[in-house]
């Protein structure tokens, strides 16, 4: 469908898409969200490499995939290393890699397959260098596989392996800060983004695009069917991460940290705002939700404190 000029000349957003109609992503699913913008910001120039998560099945087996994209399906733990090796063999062949008309290899993978098992393989990509972006795309849980908590799960929520009912077994430890552990290897670039905010988005993937050197994103991508909320709410929830400062978005290049959002002159939201709106929250205690909300404004002040020294 060709849109009118005057109506897409308007769009913040390229028209085109590279995601098709028919995969399989759950009602109101962030990750497929996330998948598609990534789509529209590499024009269907990008070879995308996907571990085993919900994404596997949502972009579904050749011929039938969803993504207007070259596509390997590889292991769980392997998605730092193959983009490393996907990088290396297209050098040695000759074709040009990242840059407006260059070919962007992408990584593309949940946080268990990230933060959990994939640690190592992340760790040697940033630390040898590649010209490749790493997405990680984070719905706080294992969800292919039932909902189990990975070590990004927050404090208080619900999973399938921390039920809470009567005795207290939800989630326990706070959630594992990767991006700061990225930021040690002293990447390129890395950045946090939302599927609430797409401009804001596409401009990391742009920035991903042109800068020399390994790039890192972390999405965040709420899961309608994990954390038990509305499908209608993926955008509000993802939105109120931000405001709340549970989910700032940040970035981070050439030892420069700079906040894009929420302002950090004035109070973030409250965390309760964010949290009433999923279902994986309800067994939290008054105790437990001023524990997490009180980590959330540590980690806040900490950031702000980064951003003001190394601004
Ligand atoms: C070595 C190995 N262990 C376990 C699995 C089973 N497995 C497949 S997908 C998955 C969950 C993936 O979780 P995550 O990376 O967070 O992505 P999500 O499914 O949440 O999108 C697991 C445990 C596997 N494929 N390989
Ligand atoms: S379980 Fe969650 S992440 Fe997986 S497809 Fe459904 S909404 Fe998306």
């Amino acid at each position: 469908m060709e849109l009118p000029a005057d109506v897409k000349k308007k769009l913040t957003l390229p028209f085109e898409e590279h995601f098709y109609a028919g995969h399989t992503a759950c009602q109101g699913c962030g990750a497929a969200l996330g998948l598609r913008y990534v789509l529209k910001a590499y024009g269907g120039k990008a070879i995308f490499t996907i571990p085993a998560c919900c994404s596997t099945i949502i972009a579904g087996p050749w011929p039938y995939t969803a993504l207007n994209a070259p596509l390997f399906h590889t292991a769980f733990e392997t998605t730092g290393a193959v983009i490393s090796g996907i990088e290396a063999a297209l050098k040695a062949k000759g074709y040009k890699v990242k840059g407006e008309d260059g070919i962007m290899v992408v990584g593309w993978a949940g946080d268990g397959g990230t933060a959990d098992i994939g640690l190592q393989a992340l760790s040697g990509f940033l630390e040898r260098g590649h010209d490749a972006l790493y997405i990680m795309y984070d719905n706080e849980a294992y969800m292919n596989t039932g909902i189990q908590r990975s070590s990004s799960t927050p404090y208080g929520a619900w999973t399938t392996n921390t039920p809470g009912g009567k005795k207290h077994f939800l989630e326990q430890r706070p959630k594992k800060k990767v991006i700061d552990i990225v930021i040690a290897h002293k990447p390129a670039y890395a950045a946090t983004a939302s599927v609430a905010y797409p401009e804001d988005f596409m401009r990391k993937l742009k920035k991903a695009q042109t800068i020399k050197g390994p790039a890192f994103i972390q999405l965040f991508a709420p899961c309608p069917t994990g954390w038990r909320s509305p499908t209608d709410k993926t955008i509000e929830i993802a939105r109120l991460a931000v405001q709340t400062a549970y989910f700032p978005l940040f970035e981070y290049e050439n030892g420069k940290y700079k906040i894009n959002m929420p302002s950090p002159n004035k109070e973030p939201k409250p965390l309760e705002e964010f949290l009433k709106l999923q279902g994986r929250f309800k067994y939290m205690t008054k105790e437990d939700i001023e524990t997490l909300q009180e980590w959330v404004l540590r980690e806040w002040e900490e950031l702000k404190k980064k951003a003001e020294v190394f601004g």
